[in-house]
């Protein structure tokens, strides 16, 4: 999309080397001139005491299969359905939501979303629908999942991203470091979860959704990486390099980029496809080589 983001930051989510060697148990050395005596001492209370640096993993896509993609699709948000796969598509005119099949990207049922809304993430709350939120336009819709129809709107504040449901709560990105928590019925605001990384003071740009039980996976915008976050705390818990997607997809526009994630249930396999990518991927997720 065209967007403009409220704010333009460095993204540099990968952990740093002293996360690193935290994250591997590796002790830091002492600072110099340290005694003997307060090392045993800190020793004693390291025993005693222990401090367990936060892990953060480093993943990568391991692609199972691929499955035929809308190339015209400025894809915003995915989420399976009762065996379909839903797909938000963006941009003023060419907004929709769409109900496809998901081994061969058939649309089995389209609702084209009217100028000038500008349609983004979405996700489904079982026995209410699925809710579609639009970038600036502050309205967000309430879909029925199976016909697509309208059922109502809400106005709501500042911009809408990604969405997701977690089972409780209705969370959504603004594109910053932070997940806003709803109401998953009225789409009030209730909360919102500040997202940190353990190695790195700089999160942001948090788009496209998707809840997997305690855990939120979120890619970051234009930044071809997916981020695991501890919805109790905010952590990211791992970094997946998705440019591996990129170089199969060979994208033409600068802003083709990775922007669906969708849990498929009861597996840990997940579906990920992007703005005019050509193809859905059908993955899981494996420790990232060194290569
Ligand atoms: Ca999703």
């Amino acid at each position: 999309m065209t967007k403009t983001p409220l704010r333009r930051w460095a993204i540099a989510v990968l952990p740093s080397a002293a996360a690193v060697l935290a994250a591997a148990g590796c002790p830091a050395p002492p600072p110099r001139g340290t005694s003997s005596a307060v090392q045993t001492t800190a020793t004693t209370r390291a025993t005693t005491t222990p401090v367990v640096a936060p892990k953060v993993e480093l993943l990568e896509p391991e692609i199972l299969h691929e499955y035929p993609h809308d190339r015209q699709a400025h894809t915003q948000g995915v989420e399976m359905f009762d065996g379909v796969l839903l797909e938000s598509t963006g941009q003023v005119g060419r907004s929709s939501l769409r109900a496809t099949e998901m081994t061969t990207g058939r649309v089995l049922r389209q609702i084209d979303v009217p100028e000038p809304l500008y349609a983004m993430g979405i996700t489904v709350v079982p026995d209410v629908g699925v809710w579609q939120l639009t970038w600036r336009d502050g309205v967000a819709m309430l879909r029925d999942p199976r016909t697509l129809a309208e059922i109502r709107r809400v106005r709501y504040g500042g911009q809408g991203w990604g969405a997701c449901f977690d089972g409780t709560r209705l969370i959504t990105s603004d594109g910053m470091d932070r997940l806003i928590v709803r109401n998953p019925r009225t789409f009030d605001r209730t909360g919102e979860i500040r997202v940190t990384h353990p190695g790195s003071n700089r999160v942001g740009e948090l788009n496209e959704l998707e809840c997997a039980g305690n855990t939120l996976w979120a890619n970051v915008w234009l930044h071809d990486q997916v981020l695991r976050i501890d919805l109790p705390t905010g952590k990211v818990t791992a970094v997946a390099d998705v440019r591996r997607l990129k170089k199969i997809e060979r994208p033409t526009g600068a802003e083709d980029v990775l922007n669906g994630i969708a849990a498929l249930p009861g597996t840990d396999e997940f579906l990920l496809t992007g703005k005019h990518f050509g193809q859905t991927f059908h993955i899981r997720w494996k420790a990232k080589e060194n290569r």
